[in-house]
């Protein structure tokens, strides 16, 4: 896919004023830090479009950017950061969760996992969340160019055989660098597959369904 354009459209706090469920949307999410706004700056082939390196956890919200005038990339706050209170922690999951689990256009949820690392509690619960309520998820392995290829293997290989212990299968992945831009065209081209096959939601007079 070529990207020739992507634009910032909203941040919302609120659910009730996404953009309209008409075009085909991922989700990406992981912990803070693990290079999220890298990641979509570097599909994107934009640099400032999500901004890198906030104060983690602070962003609440939910990001729209726009690409090619077709799809939408929504950047989600983070998970998993130390700092935060208990309380805003579950407006966290229950703002995102809500999300996740009604947005009618929603495509696929782009779970992003530091490659260095062993596997994370908290990423396993989050994917075992997303089984559970059946919504579509790929792993994205991130700075994949911090280390040899024998160690993010290994570490890939660790994450699909923990998901094992939830899923039996465990579901696509692309191993990525924003650095080196290894991966972009395979994460880029499973969503124009999707985007393909997209047909919108129809209007009721209520919901979109
Ligand atoms: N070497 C390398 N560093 C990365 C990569 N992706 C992100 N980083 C760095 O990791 C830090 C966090 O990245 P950021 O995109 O802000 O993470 P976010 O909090 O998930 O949005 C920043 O210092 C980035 O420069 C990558 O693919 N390779
Ligand atoms: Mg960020």
């Amino acid at each position: 896919m070529v990207i020739k354009t992507a634009d910032f459209i909203c941040s919302n706090t609120q659910i009730s004023r996404l953009p309209l469920p008409l075009k085909p949307e991922y989700a990406f999410i992981g912990r803070s830090n693990v290079g999220k706004s890298s990641l979509i700056n570097m599909l994107t082939q934009k640099k400032g479009l999500a901004k890198t390196s906030q104060t983690p956890g602070k962003t609440q919200l939910i990001n729209h950017f726009l690409v090619n005038d077709n799809w939408y990339i929504v950047d989600l706050p983070g998970y998993g950061y130390a700092r935060t209170s208990k309380s805003n922690k579950e407006d966290w999951n229950k703002f995102i969760r809500t999300y996740l689990d009604k947005r009618e256009s929603l495509q696929c949820v782009m779970v992003l996992i530091d490659s260095r690392l062993d596997p994370q509690k908290i990423d396993l619960e989050f994917c075992n969340w997303l089984g559970e309520k059946g919504l579509s998820f790929v792993t994205v392995f991130t700075k994949a160019d911090k280390q040899g290829s024998i160690k993010t293997d290994q570490s890939v290989a660790k994450f699909r055989r923990a998901l094992l212990g939830y899923f039996e299968e465990a579901p696509p992945y692309f191993v990525t660098s924003s650095e080196t831009m290894m991966g972009r065209d395979e994460v880029l081209g499973f969503i124009d597959d999707i985007n393909k096959n997209f047909t919108p939601p129809k209007f009721d007079g209520e919901h979109y369904k």
